[in-house]
């Protein structure tokens, strides 16, 4: 049986998860250990050590989130998750793009300057910083992850990725006019992929962001959330480690919900 291979708390992963859960797939899952993923054996499978990767029968694997979501859609029977219509379907795929390219990074600036932050101390460890740093392949993606673990909520990279995340839920609201989901009028890949992004916001206790203004995104979190696929997810996090991310943006939460609501 294909496995799919994951951090069941980590936001990428997530988006996977929801597609295989909502398609029904017969595809395993399999938790990774965050040191795992720097091993020569597992940048065999995934170059850039990230999760989640798709292992299918034969062995072969398949990285990017993205592109796993639209395998697993394609590859088993179960409900489409691609809307059939042409517009359609372009909405679904210009938003796990925006996803993708604009969003992942904005939430990653605002979860590195709280939770990755407090995960070197105070003063930070700059000696285990670099090791996690030298693990990163992505240039542009390092550069800011540095820049936000060294300089907290002073980084220039937290207002840039909250006015991104504004932007974000503002563009729900929009498409939320014309269909209940957000590509279609029945759940989509576009729904899944940003689920984990509203479900990390909402795990940060920062709902307010769309309860208090956009009325048609908080009737379509309402929806999404209570699918059984999500409280599966919800279920499968290591809680202990759930917790930690939790916890860490505590003392931010004030100063991002002021950006976002
Ligand atoms: N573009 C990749 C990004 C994957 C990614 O960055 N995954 C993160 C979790 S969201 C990861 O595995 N980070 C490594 C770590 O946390 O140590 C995808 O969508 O699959």
């Amino acid at each position: 049986m294909a496995e799919l291979y994951v951090m069941h708390h980590a936001t990428c992963a997530r988006k996977a998860l929801m597609a295989l859960l909502e398609k029904g797939a017969p595809v395993g899952t399999r938790e990774l250990d965050r040191l795992y993923l720097r091993t020569p054996e597992y940048r065999a499978l995934n170059p850039d050590g990230v999760v989640p990767t798709l292992v299918l029968d034969d062995g072969s694997p398949l990285v990017e989130s993205s592109i796993i979501m639209r395998y697993l859609d394609k590859a088993y029977d179960g409900p489409a998750l691609q809307p059939a219509d042409p517009w359609r379907r372009a909405q679904c795929d210009l938003w796990l793009k925006l996803i993708d390219e604009k969003y992942f990074p904005a939430l990653g600036a605002i979860t590195a300057a709280t939770f990755i932050r407090s995960m070197f101390g105070d003063p930070i460890d700059t000696v285990r910083l670099k090791v996690m740093l030298d693990a990163m392949t992505d240039h542009a993606g390092r550069l800011m992850r540095e820049d936000c673990v060294l300089r907290g909520l002073d980084s220039p990279f937290v207002p840039a990725g909250l006015a991104s995340l504004r932007k974000m839920l503002d563009r729900i609201e929009a498409a939320l006019a014309d269909h209940d989901w957000l590509a279609d009028d029945r759940i989509t890949l576009a729904d899944c992929a940003m689920m984990p992004i509203m479900l990390r916001l909402d795990e940060f206790g920062m709902s307010a962001a769309w309860t208090t203004r956009l009325p048609r995104t908080t009737g379509w979190w309402n929806r999404l959330s209570a699918r059984p696929s999500v409280t599966r997810i919800v279920a499968m996090a290591n809680r202990g480690l759930l917790d930690e991310v939790i916890v860490s943006v505590e003392g931010a939460r004030a100063a991002y919900l002021e950006a976002l609501a």
